[in-house]
């Protein structure tokens, strides 16, 4: 590849400069500048895509992106030197004299524009789009990064770090997401920048000019995104680069971790110890001690001397088990892998040839160049291994990679799907790719819904896997930390995430081990892990009072399934976050930027979770528009307000939105086990309608692609009192033969089914006078679960359309 007319510049910035000339194009239109080449091509309405390079030809990213180019453009026209491009909800006004763009809407607002003097501005490689600040301006996203919400006056690096103990303002960490979105004047934005180098994402850090996203080398390339709702931003930016796909079931209920349960007679207790307890649970993790001298793809056969029987024992008691699996293959002439690697040319190599060895857990090692798809083919079928055994998880660790030194070489090369590339531009995708390889290989072994988590990643991860935020601390500083990582996660495409519950890295106190678990009931993601050589830190290793707060979360957790499960139903649909910071719904409150409240977050569409530090037995929180119920006391409070609430340990604050459906089932002792038949679907009065997309499947395999799925929409009015159950889509059989319906917040006396083929007595529409049984406060020093007049009804779970009215 050449470059176009000017030589690289090392010592001056360089802007793109004038256009020199342009032409349409199927999606948009293409040309020159004095200092490059740009196309402008559109996805949809929402979304544009800008691209500049100083080589003749563009060299994308191809593994972020999975959405073509639409053409979407109304008009196009040349005055005055500007050229005006129009979409049906964007409209790109482009400087011809010198290289600026501006984003405006329908009405003429600017959303977001070019500094007019440096646009786009190359210093050596290293290429920048610079953005003038707007008056107020707020930035939100950017994925797991650490701060506050409103990210005005960082900046951030993107470049995947192994970062053990990371601090609460550290930076980078080990997934790295170039998506940010933008808020003034009542409007949002959006920008991706799809560039895989080192990049860094200024938002008027050291100067109060513009917010610039720079990339170490190739090209400008983002997207640039609006739309009315930062709903519908997240759901456009999540049109291009993927949704996660359903996880398994089982994948939703409590995890078990620790750095390493080992031997086998330990992790047989460990999972007696949640069943004779009665708390439940679903998975149970090996971390690198059930390997061989930390080799992938072997069990260590002293301490797991028969794996293929152990997890058929755990599998009986209703346990699923995920392996770790680490990138480093040891460097070792008679293990299998590394012979294979060397033979098959599957490894990051120097420019000479030679492989390039790292040390890791098993000493020096080779790394499998995942940019490759032989690799990950081959990968795919290793994993043989693990799926024969029975193994029905996937932990890719390392991945970013990490090795001792934590400096790879720049010059090793990856494949990256045949460009062939330097570490500088394959770094931050690997993880990703490792993930990928770890999905395919699940699949390819017969897993019809992998579940893979994963430590490293770039945008599009989580068309692969769920993430974790890696090695925090045990503090309360980190658990508001964790909650903040991964309500930025869930605004930046990536849904199914979540935190080391409890902290990896030190001790626990029984306060915050408990609130933690209270807390990650409501995390996408409910996984406890811990270090190598801390105290024990199981649910019950902190005493019989946080026992029993766990261990009522947990089977909370579990009660909720329904509602969980259909949250990742429609998160896998429109890409939108599981765990909803309240910025997502209230953009223009700037109460949820306030340093007290910006870790509250929506948990599916209704429950308001207000995380707050064990220390505390009281606490300030925002409410905002509507009308909430708090979930355990059932009183009613008005939105718009700062409200004190009680939080002693064993009762962490959550509320539930005015309006809102919440379907709950009986607990159970993990997700293989059937819940009693009766669905209680809980109803709170609101000043607006509300609407829940109830769906159920089998929870394990492709058939809800072929429509084999339970799912309808159930419309709540309040004011007209009346619940309204669309008539059933799909061929499953739910497997809750009859719904219970809990009025909380109405005052009823009366009931009727209309509508219905099926013919509902009036004996089955009989009030019950029944509470939930709920209960948060093993001590009852709090109010019982009362809520309101304590009204329910019971009715078949009929699949045809029926309303319930009640007044
Ligand atoms: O495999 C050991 C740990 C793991 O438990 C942890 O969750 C990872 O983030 N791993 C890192 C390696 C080193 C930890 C010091």
């Amino acid at each position: 590849m050449t470059t176009v007319s000017n030589p690289v510049n090392h010592t001056q910035n360089r802007t793109a400069g004038k256009v020199l000339s342009w032409s349409k194009t199927s999606f948009g239109i293409k040309g020159k500048t004095e200092l490059g080449n740009f196309e402008i091509s559109t996805y949809a309405d929402s979304t544009i895509r800008v691209r500049m390079s100083r080589m003749d030809e563009f060299s994308p990213n191809p593994y972020s992106v999975i959405a073509e180019e639409q053409a979407c453009i109304h008009s196009l026209e040349e005055i005055n030197q500007q050229l005006v491009i129009k979409t049906g909800k964007i409209i790109l006004v482009l400087n011809l004299n010198q290289w600026a763009i501006k984003f405006m809407d329908h009405d003429g607002n600017v959303l977001n524009e070019d500094d007019p003097s440096f646009g786009i501005s190359w210093l050596g490689t290293e290429v920048t789009n610079y953005k003038k600040l707007q008056d107020g301006e707020k930035f939100i996203g950017l994925g797991e990064k650490t701060g506050g919400l409103n990210r005005a006056g960082q900046a951030f690096t993107n470049w995947n770090t192994d970062y053990f103990a990371y601090g609460t303002s550290d930076d980078p960490l080990y997934m790295s997401i170039p998506f940010y979105m933008g808020i003034h004047h009542q409007k949002a934005y959006g920008i991706f920048m799809d560039n895989t180098y080192k990049s860094v994402f200024n938002f008027g850090a050291s100067n109060r000019r513009f917010s610039y996203f720079s990339a170490d080398d190739g090209d400008m390339d983002y997207y640039f995104i609006h739309d009315d709702t930062i709903s519908k931003i997240i759901s456009a930016y999540s049109h291009l680069t993927g949704t996660m796909e359903m996880p398994p079931l089982w994948s939703l209920g409590y995890q078990q971790c620790r750095y390493s349960y080992y031997p086998e007679s330990e992790v047989k207790t460990l999972a007696q110890t949640f069943r004779d307890k009665d708390m439940p649970a679903d998975v149970i993790y090996l971390d690198i001690h059930h390997m061989e001298n930390y080799k992938v793809f072997t069990f260590d056969k002293k301490n797991f001397p028969d794996p293929k029987s152990l997890i058929q024992h755990l599998k009986a008691k209703g346990f699923r088990v995920v392996v770790i699996m680490d990138p480093g293959i040891k460097v070792e002439k008679t293990y299998e892998p590394y012979q294979e690697g060397e033979a098959q040319n599957l490894f990051v190599k120097y420019p000479d040839g030679e492989i390039y060895e790292g040390q890791v857990w098993p000493g020096w090692c080779a790394f499998p160049d995942f940019t490759a798809e032989k690799t990950r083919i081959w990968w795919a079928e290793k994993m043989a291994y693990y799926t024969d055994l029975g193994v029905d998880g996937f932990w890719t660790d390392m991945n970013e990679p990490a090795s001792w030194g934590q400096h790879t070489p720049n010059l090793i090369n990856f494949d990256y799907e045949g460009e062939q590339v330097s570490h500088r531009k394959a770094r931050n995708i690997y993880g990703m790719q490792m993930a990928r390889a770890a999905q395919e290989g699940a699949k390819h072994q017969g897993q019809q819904r992998p579940f893979v988590l994963t430590r490293a990643g770039f945008a599009g991860i989580q068309r692969h896997a769920a993430a974790w935020t890696g090695d925090n601390v045990s503090s309360e500083e980190h658990m508001l930390a964790g909650i903040r990582l991964v309500n930025s996660l869930g605004i930046s495409g990536v849904p199914f995430a979540g935190y080391d519950v409890g902290g990896f890295c030190g001790e626990a106190s029984k306060s915050l081990f408990a609130r933690w678990m209270s807390i990650a009931t409501f995390s996408p993601l409910f996984r406890a892990h811990s270090m190598i050589n801390s105290n024990d830190a199981e649910p019950w290793a902190f005493g019989e009072e946080v026992e029993e707060i766990a261990k009522t979360y947990m089977k909370l957790r579990y009660r909720l399934l329904p509602f969980i499960y259909a949250a990742f139903r429609q998160s896998s649909l429109t890409g939108l976050p599981i765990v909803k910071s309240l910025v997502v719904d209230f953009p223009f409150d700037h109460k949820v930027f306030d340093g007290r409240f910006e870790n509250q977050y929506l948990f599916g569409e209704s429950l308001l979770v207000i995380p707050v530090e064990s220390t505390k037995n009281i606490t300030k929180a925002y409410l905002p528009e509507g009308n909430w119920y708090h979930l355990f006391t059932g009183e009613a409070y008005a939105g718009n307000q700062e409200v004190y609430l009680d939080c002693p340990i064993n009762y962490l604050p959550v509320m539930v939105k005015g309006g809102s459906i919440i379907p709950m089932q009986s607990a159970i002792a993990h997700t293989g086990e059937t819940p009693e038949s009766t669905l209680s679907l809980h109803l709170f009065a609101g000043e607006t309608t509300g609407t829940f997309h109830y769906y159920e499947d089998d929870g394990n395999s492709l058939g809800y692609q072929n429509g084999d799925y339970f799912q309808r929409k159930i419309h709540l009015d309040s004011k007209q009192s009346f619940v309204h159950f669309e008539k059933v889509e799909g061929s499953f059989s739910s497997k809750f033969e009859e719904i219970e319906l809990i009025f909380h917040g109405f005052d009823i006396s009366e009931a009727s089914v209309e509508d219905s083929a099926i013919n509902i007595s009036q004996k089955e529409i009989a009030f019950l006078d029944k509470i939930s049984d709920f209960d948060p406060l093993p001590d009852n020093s709090l109010p019982y679960y009362t809520c309101g007049n304590k009204s329910t009804l019971r009715i078949p779970n009929s699949k045809e359309a029926f309303t319930v009215k009640f007044n």
